[in-house]
């Protein structure tokens, strides 16, 4: 029997559809500590999730309604004063979620977020979406930020396979990093048509992680980001590329680096809603 709570509370701003017997679970990680440029990506968590709220998460390409997708929405991680806690308490936190065999899906938060998860994870292949390729090797002193996350994951875990798609602006020592790991860079100007419908089959590993950075789209698409990068994707070649992960076993993914502060019409959190409900499809429906 439904309780009139049930039926007349809206658990909102969760986006839960479900319980704790679903198989995907949503986190927030309102932390952005290491911002180099803009702050604010803190604030993404609420805004992200209200935009779920109130835009229609149907997608009519992949013909599925998210709204009838079961997803269990924790809340957001909390009680960090500094980088490493929050490193700490969502490695421990992500790690109890993939032990009871849950897709974790995690609203950002810059993209040092992604960092703990990743460590967290076994025989996966991690497919990445992002304007930059966060291979530094350390950002005005930092060795551990939202600009070298990736390098420092990478140096540790020399077995996992690593798929960036979208990347137009880096340095150096970052291209020359990736090569050294073999990492499958496909930078934006590299994207083509057959990709769009096809990434899937490049993908060799059935079993991937996805990691969406905001900034991959144009700033015209996404302007509220911390590091905005002229030029990038528009909608439709993300959601596109997004949409062509379906048939691969999603075990996790993240939404990361919108910030609402900068974001006048909310298009950024709207366009990254959208990306969530497209992730949740695909990990939902193989
Ligand atoms: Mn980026």
């Amino acid at each position: 029997m439904m309780s009139y709570r049930e039926l007349f509370i809206s658990p909102s701003p969760k986006i839960s559809t479900g319980n704790e017997n679903s198989k995907v679970y949503i986190m927030g990680i309102p932390f952005d500590f290491t911002t180099s440029y803009r702050p604010g990506s803190r604030f993404a968590p609420l805004s992200v999730r209200q935009a779920y709220w109130n835009i229609e998460i149907v997608d009519r390409k992949l013909n599925v309604n998210a709204e009838k997708i079961p997803v269990f929405d924790l809340g957001d991680l909390s009680f960090f004063s500094n980088s490493d806690e929050m490193i700490n308490s969502a490695s421990k936190v992500s790690k109890e979620i993939f032990s009871a065999n849950k897709v974790l899906g995690t609203i950002g938060g810059e993209h040092l977020v992604t960092y703990p998860i990743l460590n967290e994870l076994n025989d996966v292949a991690l497919v990445v979406f992002d304007a930059h390729l966060d291979m530094r090797d350390e950002l005005y002193g930092l060795k551990i930020s939202h600009a070298t996350f990736l390098r420092r994951f990478l140096e540790k875990n020399k077995k996992i396979n690593v798929y960036h798609i979208g990347s137009h602006t880096f340095i150096d020592e970052e291209i020359e990093f990736a090569k050294s790991r073999g990492v499958n860079v496909f930078t934006y100007y590299d994207i083509n048509a057959k990709m769009l419908r096809s990434i899937k089959n490049i993908i060799k590993e059935e079993k991937i992680y996805v990691s969406v950075d905001m900034d991959v789209l144009d700033p015209s698409c996404a302007p509220g980001v911390a590091n905005p990068e002229p030029e990038g994707m528009n909608y439709q070649e993300l959601f596109d590329l997004i949409r062509s992960l379906k048939g691969k076993e999603i075990v996790g993914f993240d939404v990361v680096e919108t910030n609402p502060l900068l974001d006048p019409s909310g298009i950024t959190s709207i366009a990254a809603a959208k990306v969530l409900s497209l992730l949740i499809i695909n990990s939902s429906v193989v």
